[in-house]
């Protein structure tokens, strides 16, 4: 059993992957569950095999008095009291990969305590990596991108996990997007040449922006970013191969060291 953990911000697509990816995988044989993290859900576009609001939900905390957001986190850290019971529904079913759908609030994991540590326990003893989704609204500038592939950064420091980075919804991208940004993120002295392109951006910032976009490049952290659009099952099976190539590597398996080599 592998766990593969979906996180992005709110509307970057995790639940809709998360039910195309499972119908991909299943297509070629491995039980797949599909589960749902998210405590505050109200619709799923797609059935749920195993769902924590069966055993916490926001709205309980919403009735004791609390705001959405504080609802949600407090509904997420009390998910640890029944994390031994979610595993157990899951490994009744005995699936091969567990496909875990978390909600949008990127504090949970990017720098709250409750979400890493739920996770640790729901995968405790089993191989899980990250599938981190941008959206394509936050291609469209430099400072976008390095912005969103620094909280992506953050959600790898606190996961500790491998992290597959993919640019969801990659079918309302236009072509010369896809093959002259994104595809290139990986390249060395990509990110930095297109920071220096942009005239708009002051002294300061630039030189802020170009020292994160290095030091992401040379830890290996920013290295081939997927595209990926539920509408295409070729970039459905780009992203399938990726998680393969991991979970192969056993105990080596590569955090996020996916440089592109220049041809
Ligand atoms: N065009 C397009 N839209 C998508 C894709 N994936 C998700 N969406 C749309 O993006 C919106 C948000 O998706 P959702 O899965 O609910 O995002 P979540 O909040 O991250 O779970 C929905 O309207 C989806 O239909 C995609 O690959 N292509
Ligand atoms: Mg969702």
């Amino acid at each position: 059993m592998k766990f593969i953990i979906v996180v992005g911000p709110a509307g970057s697509g995790k639940s809709t992957l998360t039910g195309e990816l499972a119908s991909h995988i299943e297509s070629f044989g491995p039980v797949v569950v599909r589960l749902n993290f998210d405590p505050a859900a109200e619709t799923i576009p797609y059935d749920v095999d195993v769902d924590a609001r069966r055993y916490v939900t926001a709205q309980e905390f919403m009735a004791k008095g609390l705001g959405p957001n504080g609802a949600l986190i407090s509904a997420v850290d009390s998910l640890i009291n029944h994390v031994f019971n979610i595993r157990e529904h899951i490994e009744d079913i005995k699936p091969d990969y567990v496909i875990v759908d978390t909600p949008g609030q990127m504090e949970l994991f990017a720098y709250r305590h409750g979400g890493p540590i739920v996770l640790d326990a729901l995968t405790y003893g089993y191989p899980s990596l990250t599938v981190f989704l941008m959206d394509p609204m936050f291609l469209e500038n430099p400072s976008s991108i390095v912005s969103i592939l620094t909280l992506a950064s953050s959600v790898a420091i606190r996961l500790r996990r491998p992290q597959i980075n993919i640019v969801s919804k990659a079918d309302l991208l236009m072509p010369e997007v896809i093959e002259n940004i994104v595809e290139r993120l990986g390249e060395k002295g990509f990110l930095e040449s297109f920071i220096e392109s942009d005239e708009k951006i002051d002294p300061f910032t630039r030189s802020l922006m170009a020292s994160l976009a290095s030091a992401l490049y040379e830890s290996g952290f920013i290295g081939e970013v997927i595209p990926v659009s539920v509408n295409s099952p070729e970039t459905l099976d780009a992203l399938y191969g990726k998680i393969q190539q991991i979970f192969s590597g056993g105990e080596e398996y590569k955090y996020y060291d996916f440089k592109i080599e220049k041809s």
